[in-house]
């Protein structure tokens, strides 16, 4: 099969041919109909982020079942299916407590599948995966855990979409950081995640959500997607824009960059007691500062967001619902489709900022 594999940080990726096993026990073949390009791919390409290499990346897919392993009970081939890209045991500290998300096989996985072994293999040596998923390929071999089935007559684009962008954005409103309606919201970073928390502030019932971002046509899609207002950050001070607009502070902020200097913003522009949410990724070598006794004096919160904080086989029906409600807008953040031969094409249009999420669409016929 076709996949595109990363050799060398900050090179292209060689779309080439590549061996995939066949599942084994617990294990499912998915033929991969649509995959997003997110930032977090972006990171580990350009080195900000650090995992072994060669490797397949992809993280927000969707595709149909082509073959299962023994033992796989909740999927059979023809199942339309989400790529999760947090597999969970079920049975660790963090599952029992109902916080899957967190579980302990993503730490021990490391490129490799639960088992410890590759399913991927190109130029005669093993290929890592991606967070168990590695979907920037025509197949992938992923846990059972790392699939979810979903109605047949949804748009794959959308399906992959609810894999990161809109789980993690929406999530990150919804589950991490509890916001409740009436609140004010800001929001930095109007990217394929930034804007799914624009669209989350707006279904928790924010009355003030401020989308920032340094690109105009994003603060344009903000708007559509719910910001009551935006703010330019290459033309205006973000803190100071937000304190005016929230009568001096927001109750929540969001930051979908990841960046140290926009977490510190993203913490500088809270009303006291207010709570920000650290989602973006920031480079493996920076830390994170924090306004030492203003921090506390004002009883600020900073919370980080993994995947949306989502219990992913209860959350996702429900998004899915809210998008059959005509409540979450998932078909506009899909703004280009490209095929797998083009993934550096995608790649370079995500490092610029170019439309809102770019999806690379296999033939499924
Ligand atoms: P994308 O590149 O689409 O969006 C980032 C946006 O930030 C762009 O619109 C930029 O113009 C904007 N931006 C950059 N610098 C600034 C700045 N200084 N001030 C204001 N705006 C700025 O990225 P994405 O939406 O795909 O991903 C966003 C982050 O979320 C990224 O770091 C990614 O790795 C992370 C993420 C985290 C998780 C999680 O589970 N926590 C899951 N998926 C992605
Ligand atoms: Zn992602």
């Amino acid at each position: 099969m076709r996949a595109a594999v990363l050799y060398e940080v900050g090179q292209p990726l060689a779309v080439e041919e590549v061996e995939l096993d066949p599942p084994r026990q617990g294990e499912v073949l998915v033929r991969i109909a649509a995959t997003g390009v997110c930032h977090s791919d972006l990171h580990y390409i350009k080195g900000d982020l650090v995992m072994p290499l060669p490797v397949v990346l992809g993280h927000e897919a969707a595709g149909i079942v082509e073959a299962v392993g023994a033992g796989v009970q909740s999927v059979q081939p023809g199942d339309h299916v989400v790529l999760l890209f947090a597999p969970a045991c079920g049975r660790c500290r963090y599952c029992a407590a109902g916080r899957p998300h967190l579980c302990e096989m993503r730490l021990r996985v490391r490129g490799r599948m639960p088992d410890g072994t590759s399913r991927l293999h190109a130029r005669g040596e093993d290929l890592h995966h991606f967070t168990c998923v590695s979907s920037w390929a025509e197949r992938a071999v992923v846990p059972e855990s790392g699939v979810l089935r979903v109605e047949r007559d949804l748009p794959f684009a959308v399906c992959a979409l609810l894999g990161c962008a809109v789980t993690t954005g929406v999530g990150a409103v919804l589950n991490t950081a509890q916001v409740t309606p009436g609140s004010t919201v800001a929001v930095f970073g109007l990217g394929g995640v930034g804007l799914n928390v624009v669209q989350g502030a707006r279904i928790a019932g924010a009355v003030t959500i401020v989308g920032v971002d340094m690109l105009e046509h994003r603060l344009d899609a903000a708007r559509r997607f719910g910001a009551t207002h935006t703010v330019n950050a290459r033309r205006d001070d973000p803190v100071k824009a937000i304190q005016d607009l929230t009568q001096g502070g927001a109750d929540y902020a969001f930051e979908v960059i990841g960046r140290a200097a926009t977490v510190r913003q993203a913490v500088d522009c809270l009303a006291r007691g207010g709570t920000a949410v650290a989602v973006g990724l920031p480079p493996a070598r920076e830390e994170l500062a924090l306004p030492g006794p203003a921090f506390i004096l004002n009883e600020k919160t900073l919370r980080a967001c993994f995947y949306g904080s989502a219990r992913l086989r209860h959350d996702i029906p429900r998004l899915l619902a809210l998008y059959h409600a005509g409540r979450l807008m998932l078909d506009e953040l899909v703004t280009a489709a490209l095929p797998l031969e083009r993934v550096n094409e995608a790649v370079a249009a995500l490092d610029r900022g170019d439309g809102l999420r770019t999806i690379l669409e296999m033939h499924t016929a």
